[in-house]
């Protein structure tokens, strides 16, 4: 899914309005550390100058959804990204991730419901009990994870806002600035990333609201501070760092759908049986393994989710 390298981002195209956001943001995330007043910038800790923090979240569940395969590490989930617009490598995200500002965080709820909203990422953080889904997730590159996010079922917000009987569908947007994401400057894609789903795959309950993983929350990389996680679809489907929910009647037309649509479809569902146009989807390298796996149909979930595709003809919505 790659076509060219962004120039990386310097430090003159942050302005000195978000160095402050930032910095108010390094001292909450800094929590316990005894950071006395009037002590400048330069003084503050490493991880608080540019790297950015994650925090402990508490009174997580663990959840029967989850699998029991082993874990891919901490290191091999955020060092190991797709984020385009912090640039196409794996590498890219962890490097350049840093300059993503997630506090202050809305998320706009709009469209076909009854109850707009725009949600603080605070009040998001609390809306339902945290769980832990540890997740089998598959890239349509052909490399897979298994990642232990925390968050709840995108259900519970949905529920919140009353869809009406014209909300078919769900478009999600990421934020798309150019002054945090040095990738937006360049085109591989038509910014903002978008992605959807058919209501009732957002309704079900393995698709999470996503806000932590291992127990913290979510490093910029892998799509802080909220992103979708839906596990029986390709990766790209679980946008990250999402600001708005968008309520429709008509498919969305989606960032990837738009970039390829022979490649891309709107259901992305993993399927061994559909190959993309340019490789075959029938295995896949588990990231930490040498040898290929089978890849399986909507990745291992076909016992949960089959019954939303039923009647459908799967190469034709692929
Ligand atoms: N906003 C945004 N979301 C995105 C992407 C992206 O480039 N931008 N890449 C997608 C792809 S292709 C994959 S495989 C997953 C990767 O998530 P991870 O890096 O947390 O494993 O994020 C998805 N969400
Ligand atoms: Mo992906």
């Amino acid at each position: 899914m790659l076509i060219r390298r962004p120039p990386d981002l310097v430090p003159s195209d942050i302005t000195p309005q978000e160095v402050y956001a930032r910095r108010r943001e390094f001292i909450k995330a800094a929590g316990g550390l005894a950071l006395g007043a009037g002590l400048g910038l330069d003084a503050l800790p490493a991880a608080a100058q540019g790297k950015a923090t994650t925090m402990k979240l508490f009174g997580v569940k663990e959840s029967p959804l989850s699998t029991g395969e082993k874990k891919n590490s901490r290191q091999e989930i955020t060092e190991y990204n797709n984020f385009y617009e912090f640039g196409t490598d794996k590498a890219d995200p962890a490097q350049f991730a840093h300059t993503l500002v997630t506090r202050p965080w809305t998320v706009a709820v709009e469209g076909a419901v009854n109850k707009p909203r725009v949600f603080d990422i605070d009040e998001l953080m609390k809306l339902a009990p945290l769980e832990e889904r540890i997740y089998r997730m598959r890239c349509v590159e052909g490399w897979s994870m298994v990642i232990p996010w925390v968050g709840y079922p995108l259900a519970e917000l949905i529920r919140r806002v009353e869809p009406t009987g014209n909300a078919k569908y769900i478009e999600y947007d990421t934020l798309a600035d150019p002054r945090q994401m040095p990738g937006v400057r360049s085109r591989v894609l038509d910014w903002p990333y978008v992605e959807g789903l058919r209501l009732d795959e957002a309704m079900h309950p393995l698709t999470l609201l996503c806000v932590g993983l291992y127990g913290e929350t979510l490093p910029n990389q892998c799509g802080a501070p909220v992103r979708v996680v839906v596990p029986w679809k390709y990766g790209f489907k679980s946008g990250k760092s999402i600001v708005r929910i968008r309520f429709v009647e008509k498919e969305p037309r989606t960032a990837w759908n738009k970039a390829a649509p022979r490649e891309y479809g709107f259901y992305s569902n993993v399927n061994p049986d559909v190959d993309h146009p340019r490789w075959s989807q029938a295995t896949e390298r588990r990231i930490g393994e040498f040898s290929k796996r089978k890849t399986t149909l909507f990745n291992g979930y076909a016992d949960q989710v089959a019954r939303l595709y039923a009647g459908m003809d799967l190469k034709k919505s692929f």
